[in-house]
């Protein structure tokens, strides 16, 4: 017996998704969510950002299969029934990207290539003593999946690590804080702090004048999880004051950001567009076909978003 599940997908096309699905999970007719005949007989979507009328027009789902980690935006939907189950994805290879895109920032840092930067456009010949390692402390504020997968990345490079999160963390050499009550604390022993937080009314907005202003002088910011964590204008005053050191975001308030932002001339900012970790076809495929497999036994499927408290 196949499973017919619709796919919405906020770009153009599909297509490559569809390909993946038939290629590792025959079982399930993943189509188009237009293509889909009977729609009252569908009890499980696979969506990225759906459009308004998709709940609407699947009256019997039991489940989405959030093709992302973050789930703020499903979460948020208009018409999104409270009855239906979110599962988002885990890893799916975002971790591996994460560190990728953490460690070669974190360096960019501690290895003076701002400086160097800045340096070559005036012609100049200078070198900055190196520290080690040991001495440029990192802070992590969340610690699942994907900022625990940063945090051993970064350890492995000697890098002195902390992190942040709601409930305690024992994690090999990473000095664990929760809650808002340690939150400042942290913030004063960090060198680079690197933000993989889910967006929720907890955590919009976390990143603002007064608690980067916690941070040591000359500190950096790298976020990587969602634009609303971070008041642009606040980090914008920050640079300029020279209390921060420098900034990367992958991630901005309005996605794409428009050309004439003047946010991309920004001293001390560097810019990626939403690109530090993608799902991979294959692992995210695979994931949520065992999920459905799951759930069509009856099982418990993995990635459940708890939606009390946001993700
Ligand atoms: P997880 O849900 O696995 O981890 C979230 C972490 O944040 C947990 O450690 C959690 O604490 C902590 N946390 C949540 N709320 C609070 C709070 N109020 N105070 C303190 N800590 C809190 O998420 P992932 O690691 O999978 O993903 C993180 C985010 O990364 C996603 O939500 C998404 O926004 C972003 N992302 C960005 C991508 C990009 O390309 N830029 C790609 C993929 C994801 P606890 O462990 O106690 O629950
Ligand atoms: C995600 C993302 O949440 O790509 O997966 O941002």
């Amino acid at each position: 017996m196949t499973i017919e599940c619709p796919i919405y997908y906020e770009e153009e096309s599909a297509q490559h998704w569809l390909d993946a699905f038939s290629r590792q999970c025959p079982h399930l007719d993943v189509k188009e969510w237009q293509q889909v005949e009977r729609p009252e007989e569908v009890h499980y979507g696979i969506v990225w950002r759906p459009s308004a009328e998709f709940f609407a027009h699947f009256p019997n789902l039991k489940a989405v299969l959030n093709l992302g980690a973050g789930v703020d935006g499903i979460l948020h939907h208009p018409q999104l029934p409270d009855s239906i189950q979110i599962l988002r994805l885990e890893n799916a290879g975002m971790g591996a990207q994460m560190n990728e895109y953490f460690a070669y920032h974190v360096m960019h840092y501690h290895r003076h290539m701002d400086r160097y930067n800045t340096q070559q456009d005036r012609a100049q010949w200078q070198a900055f003593p190196v520290a080690p390692a040991k001495n440029f402390r990192v802070g992590i504020l969340g610690l699942g999946e994907l900022g625990s997968s940063v945090a051993a990345c970064l350890q492995s490079f000697g890098y002195t690590l902390s992190g942040w999160s709601r409930s305690a963390k024992t994690l090999e050499g990473v000095k664990s804080y929760t809650g808002t009550d340690q939150l400042n604390q942290f913030l004063s022993e960090v060198d680079a702090l690197c933000c993989l937080l889910p967006l929720t009314d907890a955590t919009r907005d976390i990143l603002n004048k007064d608690t980067m202003s916690k941070l040591p002088k000359g500190a950096v910011i790298i976020n990587a999880a969602r634009g609303d964590h971070l008041v642009e204008e606040d980090l914008v005053e920050l640079l300029n004051s020279g209390h921060l050191r420098g900034a990367v975001v992958d991630t901005l308030r309005t996605e794409p950001l428009p050309s004439n932002s003047p946010l991309w001339n920004q001293p001390g900012l560097i810019i990626t567009p939403h690109c530090a970790a993608q799902s991979w076809l294959e692992p995210s495929v695979a994931q949520i076909g065992n999920n459905i497999d799951a759930m069509l036994a009856g099982q418990q499927p993995s990635g459940i978003v708890e939606r009390n408290r946001g993700y």
